[in-house]
C-alpha cells in the first residue's frame, strides 16, 4: 500500500557551501515519517537574469552573506503553505510555494528558500513512494526510460571561478570513446591527473579552483586549449575521436557594456562581438571543441544570432547567462535562432517544476540539454539522480576533485550499477 505523503514539517537551516558561504537546506516531513533533505547550490559568474538568491546582508555575519532571512522564510511562511499538502503532487507544491513568493523572480521569499523546500519535498516523496529518487523525478517528467548522461569533466579553470588568471572560465574534457559513465570518469580523471603533471612541469603550484580544475598562469587563454590537447595525447586519448573539448567561456563576466567589448585582460586586448566570435571559430578550427558555453554575453541577442548561424551546424552552443534556465528567455532564442542547446540549474528559476519544464521546452524544441551545478555546491547528490531522471543527456559538476563534486559522480556510478552500462548515453548526447 502506497504510504501517506502529506506533508507534515518542514525545518530549515543555515549552512556552509564548498566556497564556505551560508546556503539554505531544508528537510520535508511526511504524516508516513518518511522524509527527504536538500540544500541550495550558489554561483560566482551569475547571470543577471537569474532568480533572486536572497542574502541577509549583514556586514557582521558571514560579510553580509548570511542567508538567515531566507530560513526564516522557510520556517515562518513556506512551512505553514505547503503543510498539508502531497508531496508527490510536485506541482501543485511548486504552484503553492510560487504563490507564497508572488513575484516573478522570487524576490520576497528568495528563490533559495523556495528551492530548498521543493526539493527537499521531491527527496521526501521518493522516500515516501518507497523509489530511488531519479525514478520519481522520472515519474514527475514523465519520461519513461531514465537514461546516464555524458559527463563533460573541468581540467583547467580561469575566470570568478580561479582568479581570472585568464579571462575564460572553464576548459573540460568531453569522454567521447567510453561505454559506460565509469569508463567515462576515468578517462576524464586520466586528463586530469595528466594536466595535473603538466602544471608541475611549468614550476607552477599544484593548486585547483573553486571546482577543482587545476588554476595555472598561462600566457593566454588559447594555452588552456593547447595543454588540454597535449594531455589527451599524453594520455592516450586521440583529440577528437576518444576524447573532445567543452569550453564555458562565460563571456557575460569580460564583456564591458559601456565600452560594447569583450575585455580580455590577461591578454590586454578587447574584442568587439564580431571579433569574439571570430576568435571562436578558430579555436573550433585549430582544436577538438564540440561544446561552446555562453561564448557571447547574456544580452548579446545580435552577436549570439550570427554565432548560432555560423557555428551552430558544427558544434553544441550552450546558453547559460543567456537562457537562465528561464523559459521566456528560451522561446526568444527559439525564436531568434539563438544557441542550440540549454544549461539547466535549478537555482537559476527555484523551483524543480520549472526546471522540468524548461528541460522539456527544450527537448522538443530539439534543443540539447546540459544538467548542471553551481560553483558554490554542498554534498548533495541531488543533481545526479535529476540528470538520470529527466534523461538530461548530458552534465557538467565541475572536476574530479573536491568532495561537492564527487558526491555527485560517485552517485552517478551508484546509479550506473542499478541501471547497467546500456543506460549510458555516451557521445550519442551530442549527436555522434
Ligand atoms: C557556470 C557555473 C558552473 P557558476 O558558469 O556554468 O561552472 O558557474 O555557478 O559560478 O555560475
Ligand atoms: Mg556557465
Amino acid at each position: 500500500m502506497a504510504s501517506d505523503t502529506t506533508i507534515a514539517d518542514v525545518r530549515a537551516r543555515q549552512i556552509l557551501d564548498s566556497r564556505g558561504r551560508p546556503t539554505v537546506e531544508a528537510d520535508v516531513y511526511l504524516a508516513s515519517g518518511a522524509w527527504g533533505r536538500a540544500s541550495v547550490p550558489s554561483g560566482a559568474s551569475t547571470g543577471a537574469h537569474e532568480a533572486v538568491e536572497l542574502r541577509d546582508g549583514d556586514p557582521d555575519h558571514y560579510a553580509g552573506l548570511g542567508v538567515r532571512r531566507a530560513v526564516g522564510n522557510v520556517q515562518q511562511v513556506l512551512a505553514k503553505a505547503v503543510r498539508g499538502l502531497d508531496a508527490a503532487n510536485q506541482r501543485a507544491l511548486d504552484g503553492r510555494l510560487l504563490e507564497a513568493d508572488g513575484t516573478p523572480n522570487k524576490s520576497r521569499l528568495g528563490a533559495n528558500a523556495l528551492l530548498a523546500v521543493s526539493l527537499a519535498a521531491c527527496r521526501a516523496a521518493a522516500a515516501g513512494r518507497d523509489l530511488p529518487l531519479y525514478r520519481h523525478i522520472a515519474d514527475l517528467a514523465g519520461v519513461p526510460r531514465a537514461t546516464l548522461p555524458l559527463p563533460m569533466v573541468n581540467i583547467i579553470s580561469g575566470g570568478l571561478h580561479a582568479g581570472q588568471q585568464i579571462d575564460l572560465q572553464d576548459f573540460l574534457v568531453v569522454p567521447l570513446r567510453a561505454r559506460s559513465f565509469s569508463e567515462a570518469l576515468a578517462d576524464a580523471a586520466a586528463v586530469h591527473r595528466t594536466v595535473g603533471e603538466l602544471v608541475k612541469k611549468a614550476g607552477e603550484p599544484q593548486l585547483v579552483a573553486d571546482e577543482g580544475g587545476w588554476g595555472p598562469r598561462l600566457a593566454s587563454n588559447e594555452a588552456a586549449l593547447e595543454w588540454l590537447v597535449a594531455a589527451l595525447e599524453i594520455a592516450g586519448l586521440r583529440p577528437g575521436v576518444d576524447a573532445a573539448i567543452a569550453v564555458d567561456v562565460a563571456a557575460t563576466h569580460f564583456f564591458d557594456p559601456q565600452r560594447q567589448g569583450y575585455e580580455l585582460h590577461s591578454e590586454g586586448r578587447a574584442l568587439s562581438s564580431h571579433e569574439m566570435a571570430d576568435l571562436l571559430a578558430t579555436w573550433v578550427e585549430r582544436y577538438p571543441i564540440v561544446s561552446l558555453e555562453d561564448g557571447l554575453a547574456e544580452d548579446d541577442w545580435q552577436g549570439w544570432r550570427e554565432l548560432t548561424a555560423r557555428l551552430g551546424g558544427r558544434v553544441q552552443l550552450l546558453g547559460d547567462d543567456l537562457f537562465t534556465t528561464n523559459p521566456q528567455r528560451l522561446q526568444r532564442g527559439l525564436r531568434e535562432g539563438t544557441a542550440n542547446a540549454i544549461l539547466v540549474k535549478a537555482n537559476q528559476i527555484g523551483t524543480l517544476s520549472e526546471t522540468l519544464a524548461v528541460v522539456s521546452q527544450a527537448q522538443t524544441a530539439g534543443y540539447r540539454t546540459v544538467i548542471s551545478a553551481r560553483s558554490g555546491e554542498t554534498e548533495d547528490s541531488f543533481l545526479a539522480d535529476l540528470a538520470v531522471g529527466c534523461a538530461g543527456g548530458q552534465i557538467k559538476v565541475g572536476s574530479v576533485t573536491r568532495s561537492s563534486r564527487l558526491a555527485k559522480w560517485n552517485q552517478l556510478l551508484r546509479l550506473e550499477e542499478e541501471l547497467g552500462s546500456a543506460a549510458y548515453l555516451g557521445a550519442a548526447a551530442l549527436g555522434r
